[in-house]
């Protein structure tokens, strides 16, 4: 294409020696297909009060004297550029067409990004409307019309959210797993849909990651949704970490994984919107990064998005008045994933530029799109979190030959373990955990699911149970036994620490563990709902011997001034 524009210019003014330029009439064998075209052009454009075609001059290399170009060998110059410019073009239709594609894709994009005209509830992003009671959005037809009168229809909450913020757990997004759905239902996949203009927008992305499941609510691909807009990640529930963890090992725990897992961030800050700890920390750096832009807040189901902008507005309203004022309107939060159903405004800054909350990212892969509605709320932990051990002492039986149920949603059977090989569970207190030999463990979870083993809860749930038929065999390598070898994580459950050697030996002499040099392998067979995603990751340093075992990550100086600093 580049080479398409000097044309004409050589054309229109060719160099002396003069060529020999055809007159009119004459042929001349050596003038250029190129030349003729340009003195064909030349002839045409002729002005038509000439009385008789005159030679054209040759014109010198430079546009002085009286072999100048004439104002018609400029006009010409220009049209045969801009002819040449249009066969350039002519000759990429594909990339004219994908142009014009990726144009007409923004543009819809954009359009969607407010339904204009349509009121929308506050709490949850849902339209307004006075059609099927229950459905999310739904408000009195005399509430909407007293509403809309006063013009307040940015005040009114649906029927929906009035339960949600009075405990109640209704979920509004189904027919993406186990339990179909009904009419009042969005899909997980008009929710993605609600998002897909993101990436045309300029803003500022802040990704929000819950620490309990953090390999599940990563959202590994959330280029999808941001673009190449800058992101700042804030992983959130620290409070529920054990007792006694050091934020200094997760952050260096965090970035690593970050690193690993090639996402380019401009911070990572750790944070609670419960305690507020790191709030502040994330409010000066959005106010930094943000330049004029729209901040969205953006993650997975239930991590936590609602919250954290209730936090920040309740940190921001001691300065800022708008923040303050946004308080009153503030969107919902509930322990069931799908409690926000559209982008929501809200005015948070005084300097200028939005703050959005959005609906969460439904993923297929975590346990929450498997159980049924009503045992949703079981999934998520309320107080901070506690290891469960097994064994839980000395004295207890060795895991070898045994199989574990963690609710009625994972089984692991330990085919080969260390005689003290320990496996602490970290998730929801609510599920219990049981141990049987693995010759029983297929009868005991046939009797047991839906009654001892819950969720899902109850027989006729049990009944049309999709059971554990994603199975997982786990080789996990340990290079050392007074450490945790790794962690394995249950998206959208939580996670279990496997220690080769957890118990602390009552009898010094017994070194079995110490025959190979404190390295090799545990067998692990780890059976879950088909699509729930089974991870193996490095152990997460949660509670106080962390700090002793944790290893900081050994860096080059490149390394440390490349990479993402994290705060709290
Ligand atoms: N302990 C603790 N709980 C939190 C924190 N942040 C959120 N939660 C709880 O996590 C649950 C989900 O919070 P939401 O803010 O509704 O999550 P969300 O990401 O907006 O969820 P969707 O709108 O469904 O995508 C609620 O029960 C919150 O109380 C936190 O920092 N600590
Ligand atoms: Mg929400």
């Amino acid at each position: 294409m580049a080479s398409a524009c000097p044309r004409p210019i050589f054309l229109s003014f060719p160099k002396s020696p003069s060529p020999p330029l055809a007159v009119p009439g004459k042929h001349h064998p050596s003038a250029t297909a190129t030349a003729s075209l340009s003195l064909s052009t030349r002839a045409r454009a002729a002005p038509s009060s000439a009385p008789s075609p005159s030679p054209p001059p040759s014109p010198p290399a430079d546009g002085v004297g009286p072999a100048a170009p004439t104002r018609g060998d400029v006009y010409l110059g220009r049209q045969l550029a801009a002819a040449a410019t249009a066969g350039a073009r002519a000759r990429a239709p594909e990339e004219d067409a994908e142009r014009r594609r990726r144009r007409k894709e923004k543009r819809k994009a954009l359009a969607k990004k407010t339904p204009s005209g349509v009121a929308c509830c506050y709490g949850c992003g849902a339209p307004l409307h006075t059609g099927e009671e229950g459905s999310p959005g739904h408000v009195e037809p005399a509430t909407y019309d007293l509403k809309k009168r006063h013009n307040q229809l940015k005040t009114v909450l649906c029927g929906r959210c009035k339960l949600l913020s009075h405990g109640h757990m209704v979920t509004a997004v189904g027919g993406h797993g186990g339990y179909p759905g009904g009419k009042q239902f969005v899909s997980a996949e008009e929710l993605r849909e609600k998002l897909s203009y993101l990436r045309h927008e300029k803003a500022l992305i802040v990704k929000l990651v819950d620490i309990v499941d953090f390999n599940g609510s990563f959202l590994a691909r959330i280029r999808d949704f941001a673009g190449a807009n800058p992101i700042v990640l804030v992983i959130t529930k620290v409070d529920l970490l054990p007792r006694d963890t050091d934020l200094n090992c997760i952050g260096d725990w965090v970035v690593e994984s970050v690193v690993r897992k090639k996402l380019n961030v401009l911070s990572v800050h750790l944070t609670s919107s419960k305690s507020l700890v790191g709030i502040t920390g994330v409010i000066s750096e959005i106010q930094q990064e943000k330049k004029a832009r729209d901040v969205y807040i953006l993650g997975s189901a239930n991590v936590g998005k609602s919250a954290f902008i209730s936090a920040m507005l309740k940190t921001m309203a001691y300065k800022d008045p708008v923040a303050a004022a946004a308080q009153k309107y503030k969107p919902i939060q509930s322990a069931v994933p799908g409690t926000t159903l559209g982008p929501i405004q809200i005015e948070a800054f005084l300097g200028g530029g939005k703050l959005y909350d959005t609906p969460g990212v439904h993923l297929h892969h975590r346990q929450a799109a498997v159980i049924h509605a009503d045992d949703l709320p079981s999934l998520a932990p309320q107080s901070r979190l506690k290891g469960r051990c097994f064994p839980a002492n000395d004295t207890d039986v060795g895991l070898s030959g045994n199989t574990l149920f963690w609710g009625g949603l994972v089984r692991i059977d330990v085919v080969k373990a260390l005689p003290r090989t320990r496996l602490t569970f970290y998730g929801p207190k609510k599920l219990g955990i049981n141990m049987v030999p693995t010759t029983e463990a297929d009868e005991f979870y046939k009797r047991e699911v839906g009654v001892t083993l819950t969720p899902p809860t109850g027989q006729e749930r049990a009944e049309g149970w999709c059971g554990l038929q994603g199975v997982r065999e786990l080789q996990i390598k340990y290079e050392e036994l007074d450490r945790p070898a790794s962690d394995i994580a249950i998206s959208g459950l939580g996670w279990i620490a496997v220690e080769p050697l957890g118990v602390p030996s009552s009898d010094p002499d017994s070194s079995i563990e110490e025959e190979n040099g404190g390295s090799g392998e545990l067998h692990l067979r780890v059976r879950v709902p088909k699509p729930v995603e089974v991870f193996v990751r490095a152990p997460l340093p949660v509670g106080k011997a962390a700090s002793q075992w944790y290893r900081y990550q050994e860096l080059t100086e490149v390394e440390e001034e490349l990479r993402p600093k994290w705060h709290y």
